[in-house]
């Protein structure tokens, strides 16, 4: 990949520089890349700025600015920054690979609970041999996934092979092998009345925020479980937990919450019925996000459309 000279600016929390900075340089030998607050550096020198967080007020100090990378698939933490500058083009990170990660976190909770693991797991802890409770039938675990992106497709697909009836909700209309689709605000609730174990793969909006709440669980069947794998700002908390002890739900999968890292005083780490894993469903690996910026940079600088672009009024 050829590309001319040109400024980075790596923006990541301390202590991952090493790892991310690496191979942007061998990638971008042209290039210079300096790391956010370990170089020091002119603001209006930056060219393009790869980021997942930005401290707000950071993205408006830099002037010259051409582009925005995200480091994740989800850009709520940059377009949270008041300040974003509307003219400059932000582009997400789509990888197969993150969508297999997440794929396989989402099928792995899926069989947890269906197969009624957690149960297992605590008679083998007292060396009881317990046959029940019997398996749920396959086709009676009815999935719903709100949002068919480039990540819920994936997952619908890998759950439709193994037999699961999958049904997706987004804002347009998908066509989908064995997948029902249902589209826009006026479908949430027939969507809703069909997911046994419902699963979020949104992203973060205006639209989207605060949309696991009391009257969506209400919606859903009773025995429903819920897998949040998006954003903790999608979920609110305490309608969980309530819809859980008062026995309409029976449980949820948590890998993203309001406040992170989850503080130790969180309800929701000893809830028997909930399981928390520390926003690692999916995770961004530095050599494919940098192959990603490198692609992104070559194509910008060649004065090609740049893909996988945020539409920065619609918010992803
Ligand atoms: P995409 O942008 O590809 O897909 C988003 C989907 O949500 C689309 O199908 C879109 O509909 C739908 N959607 C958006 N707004 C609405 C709305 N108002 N009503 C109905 N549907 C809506 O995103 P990805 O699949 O790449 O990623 C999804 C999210 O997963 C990310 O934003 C991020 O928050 C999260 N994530 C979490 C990770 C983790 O480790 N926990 C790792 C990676 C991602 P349409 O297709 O019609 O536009
Ligand atoms: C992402 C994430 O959005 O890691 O990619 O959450």
């Amino acid at each position: 990949m050829r590309t001319h000279a040109a400024t980075l600016l790596l923006d990541v929390p301390p202590g991952w520089s090493g790892s991310w900075a690496e191979p942007l340089r061998e990638l971008l030998p042209n290039a210079t890349v300096l790391v956010n607050g370990q170089d020091t550096y002119a603001p209006e020198t930056i060219d393009y700025l790869i980021t997942f967080r930005p401290k707000p007020g950071l993205i408006k100090t830099l002037r010259g600015l051409k582009v925005v990378f995200s480091l994740g698939a989800g850009v709520d933490g940059i377009l949270s920054d008041p300040d974003y500058p509307k003219d400059v083009p932000l582009v997400r990170f789509v990888d197969h690979t993150l969508a297999r990660e997440m794929a396989q976190y989402v099928v792995m909770h899926v069989l947890i609970h269906h197969r009624s693991q957690r149960h297992f797991d605590a008679y083998q802890a007292v060396n009881k041999w317990r046959q029940r409770p019997p398996l749920r039938r396959t086709e009676d675990t009815r999935i719903g996934i709100l949002g068919l992106g480039e990540i819920g497709t994936m997952c619908a697909e890998r759950l439709r092979d193994l037999d699961f009836p999958v049904t997706g909700w987004s804002r347009t209309r998908k066509a989908l092998r064995g997948i029902e689709s249902f589209a826009g605000a006026g479908e949430l609730a027939p969507f809703l009345a069909h997911a046994d174990i419902l699963v979020c793969l949104l992203p973060l909006t205006d639209e989207t925020r605060g949309i696991l709440n009391a009257k969506t669980f209400a919606l859903m069947p009773k025995g429903g479980f819920v897998i949040n794998v998006a954003r903790g700002a999608h979920l609110i908390e305490d309608d969980l937990v309530a819809a859980i002890d008062s026995g309409h739900l029976a449980g949820a999968t948590l890998d993203v919450f309001q406040s992170e890292p989850l503080p130790a005083s969180s309800p929701l780490w000893n809830h028997p019925k909930i399981t928390v894993t520390p926003h690692v469903a999916a995770i961004t690996d530095p050599r494919a996000a940098a192959s990603s910026v490198a692609a992104g940079i070559a194509a910008h600088q060649r004065g090609d459309t740049l893909e996988n672009l945020v539409d920065l009024d619609r918010g992803y």
